[in-house]
């Protein structure tokens, strides 16, 4: 079996996470494992939260209790949440676990061993009143690009400016009951030297590039071309906390400092596959993953992480390799970064102050993960940003989910349950309906090489084009017509209906699951998602003389009362 590893980024344990967030990283990835699955391939799915980094220290702040607090909440709500979608990780992992420290230390290790990372002083702001060095959010002050005046240090929320703390306006502490304004000290901090890896960065980057047979999807290419051509310089790789990782060196500078969370927070991929074959028993078998030309490593992310999944963390990668383990291969460098745009909500970033972002856990509850998967996927965010609306997840599920999909599939059988007693026809010659048919196998192949090739709106496009075309020939065909004047043609005609409504279930299977089972039910298929078993064809289900169960309503409609107010 083929192993590939996915990762879908690790969301900050902050906050609850979102729409926005399950179309940008973890949708697509659930939909892309489920599929290798299908396809027969050993896959590992890691995900976990990213529990540091001064946003976390900041809320603990905010309620007057410790991060881990703040982080033991979101941990678990978030990981309850995506139970609620369907989107079923392998692991939950969590960046606080002290294995994940251990891990993490031993990186840092490496690369200082291999002389990727070196000690600078560096101007640091100072709060006098509440005598520590402030990291850059806990410092507001004019935009340098737009003028606002509440512009937060390292980012301005107005313009969305990138700028350097230093060169905000009228600097002040960003505290709880501390606006003091700041004062520049000299403090020490370690380094990645990313110029390091510029030239083999851009080798890596070439073998992505496009027209390239494994191309990245431009907007993760453009980026990571984007900063080499820029040219890379070191970054900071620690922080004035005592939140995260310590510094894994003997020296009183390392004194109220921890690694930034980006240090850390990828390679909490790695500890994650560690931690779940260490669960399973062999707890060298990550290895198998991480340290194998041959098995691919594809990493789901929003576009804002873009840099450091194509530039950073592969750059840390290839500096561990600098200072080999003797019996032990190199880290390989991911395969695929499947970055997305941005979903937002009536035209605006989702965000948590803003409070309107839609969240998962309370839209399962009310439309359920069939509804949420569809409508994500439909509107995904593939290629540019997009817009969830309650009104058009209203029109779309009414109008495609309920009148086309769950209509073709409930019409075809239950004419076959009322009128043909039960059983599936015995087709004889297909002669023109022939076409029909040879379709509905190109569906299947068609949403394959979609799937194959990250292309997941598109992929569940062809399935509902499928129901759309299958509602047409019905109609036109009209076999409650032929029922009366021509069984055989009836015969035929439902035959070629029943090989759609099974292609349909078994083409939802990845991406709608209890609808995919539901459908595939009707024919007694009782695993439709076997391993390995993506090859299924409908005539492998449909076959003359099968007795059909009785069918059920897939989507019932949504009323205007359904919605929340005012839509
Ligand atoms: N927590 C940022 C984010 O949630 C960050 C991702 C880490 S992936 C290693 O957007
Ligand atoms: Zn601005």
């Amino acid at each position: 079996m083929k192993k590939v590893l996915v990762t879908s980024a690790l969301p900050y344990a902050n906050g609850k996470v979102h729409l926005g967030h399950l179309a940008g990283a973890y949708l697509p990835a659930d939909i892309y494992v489920r599929w290798r699955r299908l396809k027969g391939d050993d896959v590992l799915f890691i995900c976990g939260s990213d529990e540091h980094g001064v946003p976390i220290t900041l809320t603990a702040l905010k309620r007057g209790c410790t991060p881990q607090e703040v982080v033991d909440e979101f941990h678990k709500a978030n990981g309850e949440a995506f139970a609620a979608a369907d989107v079923k990780f392998d692991i939950w992992g969590r960046t606080s676990s002290p294995e994940h420290h251990a891990v993490t230390r031993e990186f840092f290790t490496r690369l200082l061993n291999a002389g990727h990372i070196d000690r600078r002083e560096i101007q640091q702001y100072y709060s006098e009143k509440s005598k520590m060095f402030l990291p850059d959010r806990y410092i507001v002050g004019t935009c340098p690009k737009c003028g606002y005046a509440e512009a937060r240090g390292d980012q301005c929320d107005n313009c969305g400016g990138t700028y350097e703390v230093a060169e905000l306006a009228g600097p002040r502490c960003a505290l709880p009951g501390d606006d003091s304004t700041p004062v520049l000290k000299p403090s020490l901090h370690w380094f990645l030297k990313l110029d390091d890896f510029q030239k083999r960065l851009e080798e890596f980057l070439a073998a992505h590039g496009e027209g390239t047979p494994d191309q990245w999807r431009l907007n993760a290419l453009r980026g990571a071309q984007g900063w080499l051509k820029a040219g890379l310089r070191a970054r900071c790789i620690t922080r004035d906390t005592t939140w995260g990782v310590r510094i894994p060196l003997d020296d009183p500078a390392t004194e109220g400092k921890r690694l930034y969370v980006w240090f850390d927070a990828p390679i909490g991929y790695v500890t994650f596959t560690q931690q779940l074959f260490t669960q399973r028993g062999s707890p060298e078998a990550w290895r198998e993953y991480w340290q194998n030309p041959d098995c691919p490593i594809i990493h789901f992310i929003g576009k804002d992480n873009i840099p450091f999944h194509c530039i950073t963390f592969p750059a840390m990668l290839a500096g561990v390799n600098d200072t080999p383990v003797p019996g032990q291969s190199a880290y390989r460098l991911p395969t695929a970064v499947v970055a997305n745009e941005f979903l937002n909500f009536g035209g605006e970033k989702g965000s948590k102050s803003k409070g309107n972002a839609v969240e998962i856990g309370a839209f399962v509850e009310k439309y359920g993960a069939e509804a949420l998967r569809y409508y994500i996927t439909a509107i995904a965010p593939e290629d540019a940003d997009s817009n969830f609306t309650w009104e058009d997840f209203a029109h779309r599920y009414n109008g495609e989910l309920a009148d086309i999909l769950g209509n073709f599939v409930h019409r075809v059988l239950t004419f076959t349950v009322n009128k043909l007693g039960r059983r599936v026809p015995e087709p004889g010659e297909l002669g023109p309906h022939q076409a029909f048919v040879g379709e509905t196998a190109t569906a299947l192949s068609t949403t394959a090489a979609l799937l194959d090739g990250f292309q997941f709106r598109n992929a569940l496009a062809t399935v509902l084009n499928c129901a759309r075309a299958g509602n047409v020939y019905f109609d036109t065909n009209a076999p409650w017509k032929s029922l009366k004047t021509d069984t055989a043609e009836c015969n035929r005609v439902l035959y070629a209906c029943l090989g759609r409504v099974a292609a349909i279930g078994l083409l939802l299977r990845p991406f709608l699951l209890r609808s995919s089972a539901a459908i595939l039910q009707n024919f007694g298929v009782t695993e439709p998602f076997a391993p390995g078993s993506a090859g299924l064809r409908p005539e492998d289900i449909v076959k003359p003389g099968l007795l059909l169960g009785k069918p059920e309503v897939l989507f019932k409609k949504l009323e205007p009362k359904d919605l929340p107010s005012g839509q």
